[in-house]
């Protein structure tokens, strides 16, 4: 079968990896552009004319399909295969459902997740204010979640894991690695116990690749 599209981005990101996870449950295969080159070719007149933010993730599809918005591309990646009503809902309840959680993911966790994770990268410089506000607003995502999920096994009623889980697991991988530590993950034992079970489905395995978990995190510049 020939690849769904191409995907332009940098590797890994949390952005891409909804998408590949999608694609792989419906089977399907996507390309990441090899020569990519994050900074250089997004700001590229041809890249801009098909793309018009210049940001990454941005998806080429083989039938002449152009986005931008990770949560978009991901959503193209769900609806292109068999798992479909699945991963994006066969109800109006659960489509309206799923679209909620990934609005939370991006809004309520990824937002801040970025905040947080960005001078720890060294890409954005450290600022208190931002840091605090970032660090209650992601500690009240996390609790919503663990208080939600307790006597639940996906996030959107039904019996398989959705674009919901997937979204919102993808929104916590820097967290993981950077910010919420062995402390924090201790007073989510729930949220743990899901997100352990959405990256071992088969198909979003491979997309996220192995966590690393960060035992203690560092709270100001050296
Ligand atoms: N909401 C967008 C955010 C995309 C975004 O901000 N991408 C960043 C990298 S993580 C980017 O391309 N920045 C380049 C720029 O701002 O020029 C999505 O989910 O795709």
């Amino acid at each position: 079968m020939a690849p769904l599209g191409t995907i332009y981005t940098y590797t890994p990101s949390p952005r891409l990896v909804k998408a590949q996870a999608a694609a792989n449950l419906n089977g399907q295969e996507l390309v990441i552009a090899p020569d990519f080159q994050f900074g250089k070719t997004n700001k590229t007149e041809e890249y801009l004319s098909k793309f018009p933010t210049g940001k990454v993730p941005a998806f080429e599809g083989a039938d002449g399909t152009n986005l931008i918005e990770s949560d978009a591309i991901a959503q193209y990646c769900a609806e292109s295969g068999p798992a479909a009503g699945q991963l994006m809902g066969s109800t109006p309840s659960q489509r309206a459902q799923i679209r909620q959680w990934i609005c939370f993911a991006q809004g309520e966790i990824l937002d801040n997740v970025q905040t947080l994770a960005l001078w720890r990268m060294k890409i954005y410089p450290y600022n208190e204010a931002s840091e605090k506000s970032a660090m209650t607003k992601l500690t009240r995502a996390l609790g919503v979640l663990e208080t939600y999920l307790k006597g639940r096994t996906w996030l959107v009623d039904g019996e398989k894991i959705s674009m919901a889980d997937i979204t919102v697991a993808s929104s916590l991988i820097w967290g993981f690695s950077m910010i919420i530590d062995a402390e924090m993950r201790q007073k989510h034992p729930t949220l743990m116990a899901w997100y352990e079970r959405v990256i071992e489905v088969d198909g979003v395995k491979e997309a996220f690749g192995p966590q690393n978990y960060i035992e203690k995190r560092q709270d100001t510049p050296e």
